[in-house]
C-alpha cells in the first residue's frame, strides 16, 4: 500500500504523506517510500518541493512508528535508523523544500518539518517533542536540527515537558514563516513556490549549502561524542524505556524511575 503520493505541478514537486489510519507514523516503509519519492524529483527541472499530509487532517505526523522502534538493548535512535537518512536527504537537497502543516507534528516529524527550509502551517497546527515521554535517548544530530531551527530556552521546554505548543507561539519565534487558513493553504504554498521557482536555481542552492554548513560548524571533541553515545546506548537498556513502549501500547501513563 502506498504511504507517499507524488505530484508535479510544472517546476513544483508535491509529495503527501498518505498514511492517516496511522497517522503518518514513520514507519520504515513510509521513510523508505519518501526517499524513493525524493530521488525521483531529484532532477534539474526541480526547483521547489513541497511535503504535505492530506488535506485537512488532524495529525500531520504522530512521529516515529513506536511499534517499530527496538524493545530494548541497543541505541533505538542510531545512526542508521531511517529517519537520519531523511532528515540528510532533505537537508541535501538541492532545491528548497517547504513542509506544509496541518494539524499535530509528533515528535522525530518535528525533525523532519525542521530539516525543510520554510514552513507554511494552518493554525491548528502544534509541535511536540516527546522523547521524554517515551523514556528514548534522542540523538545529537536530531538535537543539532531542533537546535538550529529554534531558542534553545524553546527547545529544553518542549523536551523536558513533552506537551504541545500551538503554532502561533512558534510562528512569534520565526520557528514558522507563514500561518495560512486551511481552506487557502494549498494555493498560497503553491503561489510561494512558484516565486522561488522563477529565482535563479543556482544561488538558492549555494545559499541553502552554505546555511547548511554554518550550521554543522560546532567543533565537537570525539570523546564526548563517545561519552554521549555510550549513554544513549545505556538509556536504550533501561527500564524506563521499556515502561515507556510498554505504556503507550497499554494506553496508560508511564511511570519512570530513573532506572
Ligand atoms: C505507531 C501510532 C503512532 C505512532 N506509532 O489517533 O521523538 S521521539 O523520541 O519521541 C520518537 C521516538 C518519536 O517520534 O516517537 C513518537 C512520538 N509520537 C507520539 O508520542 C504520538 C503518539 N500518538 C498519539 O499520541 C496519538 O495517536 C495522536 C495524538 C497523534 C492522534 O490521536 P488520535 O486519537 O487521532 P489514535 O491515537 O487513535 O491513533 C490511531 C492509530 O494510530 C496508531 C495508534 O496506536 C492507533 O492505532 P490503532 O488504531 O491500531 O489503535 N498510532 C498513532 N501514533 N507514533 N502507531
Amino acid at each position: 500500500m502506498a504511504r507517499v503520493s507524488m505530484a508535479k505541478d510544472g517546476a513544483i514537486a508535491v509529495l503527501t504523506l498518505d498514511h492517516p489510519e496511522k497517522r503518518n507514523a514513520l514507519s520504515d516503509a513510509l521513510i523508505s517510500e519518501l526517499l524513493s519519492a525524493l530521488d525521483l524529483v531529484r532532477t534539474d527541472s526541480t526547483r521547489v518541493v513541497v511535503v504535505r499530509a492530506r488535506p485537512e487532517v488532524t495529525v500531520w505526523s504522530s512521529g516515529h512508528d513506536i511499534d517499530e522502534l527496538p524493545s530494548s538493548r541497543r541505541d533505538p535512535l542510531g545512526w542508521s535508523e531511517p529517519l537520519r537518512a531523511l532528515v540528510q536527504r532533505l537537508q541535501n537537497f538541492p532545491a528548497p523544500v517547504i513542509a506544509l502543516l496541518e494539524g499535530g507534528v509528533w515528535g522525530g516529524a518535528c525533525e523532519v518539518v525542521f530539516a525543510c527550509d520554510l514552513i507554511v502551517a494552518t493554525p491548528n497546527v502544534t509541535f511536540a517533542i516527546t522523547p521524554a515521554r517515551l523514556g528514548v535517548p534522542y540523538g545529537l544530530f536530531g538535537l543539532q536540527t531542533l537546535a538550529g531551527a529554534m531558542p534553545r530556552a524553546l527547545l529544553k521546554e518542549l523536551i523536558y515537558t513533552a506537551q504541545p505548543i500551538p503554532v502561533q507561539r512558534a510562528w512569534a519565534l520565526g520557528l514558522v514563516n507563514h500561518v495560512v487558513p486551511a481552506d487557502s493553504i494549498t494555493d498560497f504554498t503553491l503561489d510561494l513556490a512558484r516565486i522561488i521557482a522563477a529565482n535563479a536555481p543556482l544561488t538558492i542552492a549555494a545559499t541553502k549549502e552554505q546555511l547548511g554548513l554554518l550550521d554543522q560548524s560546532g567543533g565537537w571533541a570525539s570523546a564526548d561524542l563517545e561519552r554521549l553515545q555510550e549513554l544513549r546506548r545505556s538509556i536504550g537498556e533501561s527500564e524506563d524505556y521499556r515502561e515507556g513502549l510498554a505504556a503507550f501500547s497499554e494506553k496508560r501513563r508511564p511511570i519512570f524511575r530513573g532506572q
